[in-house]
């Protein structure tokens, strides 16, 4: 059986445009489908006569069908409307969002249908992927406000986790959702927003339920004839429900707190430095290495600089297991002494590397530079930025994957 899409078309005073819009779809996009397409006009009550366009054009075309609401309510309600009659009226299996002002290349749909193919659940036609664009004349302002909110909404809702790089245009007014049981919970009651704030409502939570995302490139045309419903609000809408989504996941506090704890981490690395560094039991740990001197860089282990840093290093990787253990991760907190030594060693096991990083740098910083506060601590910032922070990341990454594949109940590494 051939499968079903529908293209579901919310307007508002979109007379001048939707005529040519639905026939282009009709003549030249859907014969060249692979699914069986049909129009869904959604019309918010347009004043200009939009719906009857529709319905003159419902007389040539047996798979245009038209849903005329009785006043405009917002896209997010528009849309849901569409989607729920697209379901249960004729029987889609995939839906596609798209405006009905000629903004979207109608061609777009035979790309967003053959990512479905490949398996995506979700497909999002981005301005930001090659290939894809912004309207050649759009005011300065506007291109503003959709670049910096993209980036925004991309952030605030998806860094650091997959998503963030998997999904460029978070924002996007053109998209092809598979209808399934995912698409199926989505209850649009429990929205936060009525309007295009429903856009990263319901990205945000079909790819926290696991839908695979794909993308493809969208050439966003500049609008020629009606006018824009965006408004001053919007992206100010767009930014604070992205906050509260974000905010209300279950990952954030863990996330803020394990920041937070990161920093407590830096201050205890920074102090015990300067500590180690002035102190005489440290220079005469350092002292036993010098006979390595003459075996080359086997030498650096006598340096007093180097062991001060590793050392210190020590000392915050114990602070941020011990509130990572009792904090952040608190629910899978160590419940006896032998756990909890097994899962420190674990943690200075991931953590071996950032050791022996600072070793190298501070060591040969000092070495070359003299050993002051201010190159050690400098050589500090820049090591934690450049290179411990991204190994801390792949390792948690390595961890966080791993944990993936792991049976359910085998306990979770800290890192
Ligand atoms: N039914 C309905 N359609 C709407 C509503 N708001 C916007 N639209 C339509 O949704 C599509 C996208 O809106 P548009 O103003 O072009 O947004 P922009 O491209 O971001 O400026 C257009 O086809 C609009 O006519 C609404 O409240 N109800
Ligand atoms: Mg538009």
């Amino acid at each position: 059986m051939e499968k079903t899409a529908v293209v579901v078309v919310p307007t508002y005073n979109e007379s001048a445009t939707i005529g040519t819009l639905i026939s282009d779809l009709e003549n030249r996009i859907f014969p060249a489908c692979t699914w069986n397409c049909a129009i869904l006009v959604v019309d918010g009550a347009s004043p200009d006569g939009t719906a009857d366009v529709v319905r003159q054009l419902q007389r040539q075309y047996s798979s245009l069908h038209l849903l005329a609401e009785e006043k405009k309510e917002g896209l997010g309600a528009a849309y849901f409307k569409g989607f729920r009659y697209a379901d249960e009226q004729l029987g889609a299996q995939a839906v596609i969002e798209f405006d009905g002002d000629l903004q979207h290349p109608p061609e777009a749909i035979w790309d967003l249908l053959a990512a479905l193919d490949q398996g995506a659940d979700l497909v999002l036609g981005s301005r930001k992927v090659k290939g894809g664009s912004y309207p050649g004349r759009w005011d300065p302002f506007r291109l503003f406000l959709s670049q910096v909110g993209g980036w925004v909404a991309r952030l605030l809702l998806f860094f650091p986790m997959k998503a963030f790089w998997t999904v460029t245009d978070a924002t996007t007014g053109l998209k092809a959702t598979r209808v399934d049981e995912r698409f199926r919970a989505l209850n649009f009651d429990e929205f936060k927003s009525r309007g295009f704030g429903y856009k990263i409502e319901m990205l945000f939570k079909l790819v926290q339920w696991g839908a695979r995302v794909a993308e493809v490139p969208l050439k966003f045309q500049t609008r020629e004839a009606g006018e824009s419903k965006m408004t001053g609000q919007t992206p100010l809408e767009i930014f604070q429900i992205a906050f509260q989504l974000r905010w209300e996941h279950k990952g954030t506090r863990r996330f803020l707190k394990f920041g937070l704890v990161g920093l407590t981490g830096y201050l205890v690395n920074a102090v015990l430095l300067e500590v180690f560094a002035r102190s005489s039991w440290v220079a005469h740990l350092a002292a036993h290495f010098t006979f390595l001197e003459k075996y080359g860089l086997l030498g650096f282990l006598a340096l007093t600089s180097g062991w001060a840093a590793a050392l210190s290093v020590e000392g915050s990787i114990v602070n941020n297991f011990l509130w990572n253990n009792f904090w952040t991760f608190h629910k899978d907190k160590a419940r006896n002494l032998l756990s909890l030594i097994r899962k420190f060693l674990g943690f200075n096991l991931t953590s071996l590397g950032s050791v022996f990083i600072q070793f190298v740098t501070i060591g040969v910083s000092t070495h070359l530079l003299g050993n002051t506060t201010g190159v050690r601590q400098i050589t500090l910032v820049l090591t934690i930025g450049l290179l411990v922070l991204p190994y801390n990341w792949v390792m948690y990454n390595k961890v966080v994957w791993r944990r993936k594949h792991h049976k359910a109940g085998t306990g979770r590494t800290i890192s």
